[in-house]
């Protein structure tokens, strides 16, 4: 077992709005805490301002290590006695820096956040940009020849058949003994060499891992002085046709997108928070999360294994427009993520769904090239699952053919027709039945958001828009149609909770409103409604 601390916990805070993360200023007054994970801009005296936060603690270690930041947000770079020693160039991504910690002893970490709008990394989207480090941190001191990773695979889940892709820090040349046990009990020796290479093997008394059994099992792989450990689930996603597949039964997703959001805690929400929401779903007799609109921590993912809640998860690149869109940068950093994301979770059982650019510009021919080689950057490192993006050009949708499965975000009742119009609900089903017949047969189909939104607490007689009462028997209509209707493996609306925002755009108080819960997770009346619906069996 590697040596692993956990640094979570207080840590020293200063602000300071004209720093830059890049730069560590000479002298620092650490004139204040915060916690680790923490959000410093939902909070007194940050609230809402922008600069860099300086999050600074001492270390005990020695030698090689590892630091992991389980996401952060905007951007940040990571100083190590006053050297850095990396950056965080992706808001939410899990990033993980190697390098050699010097002497043992007390070394001083400083993580340099700066949640400054950024055009690249985190401009004005429908979400708000939360400052601050939003998952654990850890350090382990890492052996000289260590395991780098192991992808775990499920090649059939009828006899329980798994590779192992296998990758070390160096490449050896002489042969080495590398032993994996599974649950506790050894299963094979077998020679290693080289950097990286495939084993498989059959996991013996193998329970299949689905939403409602979600059976784990665990995995160790020792080579030396070093051992890589995890959890893993035995599952195969399939498209075939029109159907999506798990174990070889289609499956019929329900669920939420989900903003990781709350008044209190910014995007560093607390693992009973995520359990809490969870079991919420799982009680209404939903099955599906679509992490939106960027990487999920690991806590939330690792929930997710356990519960048996099946996941979408996208890199951040939300509705991102011409000239940002054709910039080779936007390109080389979307690829350069979806290759992160499928690196770092790719043995969570829960994810069935890699996805990026939520409503691009897929009306455009030219955005073909850019949909096509991000999807290949995923495939790079996983086959196994597939890839999409949502889509809001609808018929006019030129690059369906490119990804595996289809996603749509109509929003009919909602977005379309007279704003004075006292209902819209009379437009769903027409508006849906349009839509599915523009969809390629052969693949096969999800709505991956609709909603509408609504005031917890505002009750109207005349049922009108922003009423809860409009938002029910709009999620009611919903469920009628795409439910009853075989076409489509999915349907996850907008969205679990009210999420901040900001006062543009029909924002009330800076919140997106299409909650199905409130941003204390206060049900309103659609909630109930398709818990009504989903206990009738309607799924
Ligand atoms: C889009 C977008 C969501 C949200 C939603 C809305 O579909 O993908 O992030 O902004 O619209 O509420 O309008």
């Amino acid at each position: 077992m590697r040596k692993t601390e956990n640094l979570d916990g207080i840590w020293n805070f200063t602000f300071c709005e004209t720093c830059e993360p890049g730069k560590l200023p000479g002298s620092i007054r650490y004139d204040s805490s915060m916690p680790v994970p923490g959000c410093f801009d939902v909070m007194t005296p940050w609230f809402g301002r922008r600069g860099t936060g300086f999050f600074r603690r001492l270390v005990h270690t020695g030698g090689l290590v590892q630091l992991a930041v389980d996401g952060l947000g905007i951007e940040a770079e990571i100083f190590w006695d006053g050297r850095s020693v990396g950056k965080c160039p992706y808001a939410y991504m899990p990033e993980k820096f190697v390098f050699d910690s010097g002497e043992r002893g007390d070394h001083e970490l400083v993580i340099a956040v700066s949640n400054q709008f950024n055009q690249v990394v985190f401009p004005f989207y429908d979400f708000y940009a939360f400052g601050g480090i939003f998952g654990s941190v850890t350090l382990q001191e890492l052996p000289e020849d260590r395991i780098e990773w192991v992808r775990i695979t499920t090649l059939d889940y009828k006899t329980g058949k798994i590779s192992l892709r296998i990758r070390t820090g160096r490449s050896f040349r002489k042969a080495e003994n590398l032993e994996i046990r599974i649950d506790g009990k050894t299963v094979a020796t077998v020679p290693f060499s080289g950097r990286e290479q495939d084993v498989q093997l059959k996991v013996p008394r193998f329970r299949l891992w689905s939403p409602e059994s979600p059976n784990l099992h665990r995995l160790e792989v020792l080579l030396k002085n070093d051992s890589f450990e995890d959890d893993f689930g035995i599952r195969q996603i399939e498209v075939r046709g029109q159907k999506l597949l798990l174990n070889g039964k289609p499956l019929r997703l329900v669920g939420y997108n989900r903003h990781e959001s709350h008044p209190q805690f910014g995007a560093a929400t607390p693992p009973s928070l995520m359990a809490a929401d969870l079991q919420m779903l799982k009680d209404q007799g939903a099955n599906f999360i679509r992490g939106s609109h960027y990487p999920q921590r690991e806590s939330f993912l690792k929930l997710c294994d356990r519960l048996g809640v099946l996941v979408w998860e996208e890199i951040l690149g939300w509705d991102v427009k011409p000239p940002e869109l054709f910039s080779p940068g936007f390109l080389q950093r979307q690829k350069d993520q979806a290759v992160r994301l499928a690196s770092a979770h790719y043995n969570h059982p829960c994810i069935i769904i890699w996805g990026f650019m939520n409503e691009t510009e897929s009306q455009l021919p030219r955005v073909r090239s850019i949909i096509r080689s991000v999807r290949e950057s995923y495939r790079k490192i996983d086959t196994s699952r597939p890839v999409t993006y949502a889509s809001n050009k609808y018929e006019k949708d030129v690059c369906m053919d490119l990804v595996d499965l289809v996603a749509m975000n109509p929003y009919p009742g909602w977005y379309d027709g007279d704003i004075n119009e006292l209902s819209g609900i009379h437009r769903i089903e027409p508006r849906l039945k349009a839509l599915a017949a523009a969809i390629p047969r052969d693949k096969p189909y999800m709505i991956s958001e609709i909603g509408a939104s609504a005031i917890y607490g505002e009750h109207d007689p005349w049922r009108a828009r922003w009423s809860e009462e409009y938002q029910a028997e709009l999620a009611k209509e919903v469920c009628r149609v795409v439910l009853n209707d075989p076409r489509y493996c999915g349907l996850c609306f907008w969205h679990f909770s009210d999420a901040k925002s900001y006062l543009g755009g029909g924002r009330v108080m800076g919140y997106n409103d299409k909650g199905f819960l409130d941003r204390y997770r206060r049900p309103k009346m659609a909630w109930d409604a398709v818990k009504q619906l989903l206990k009738k069996g309607m799924m």
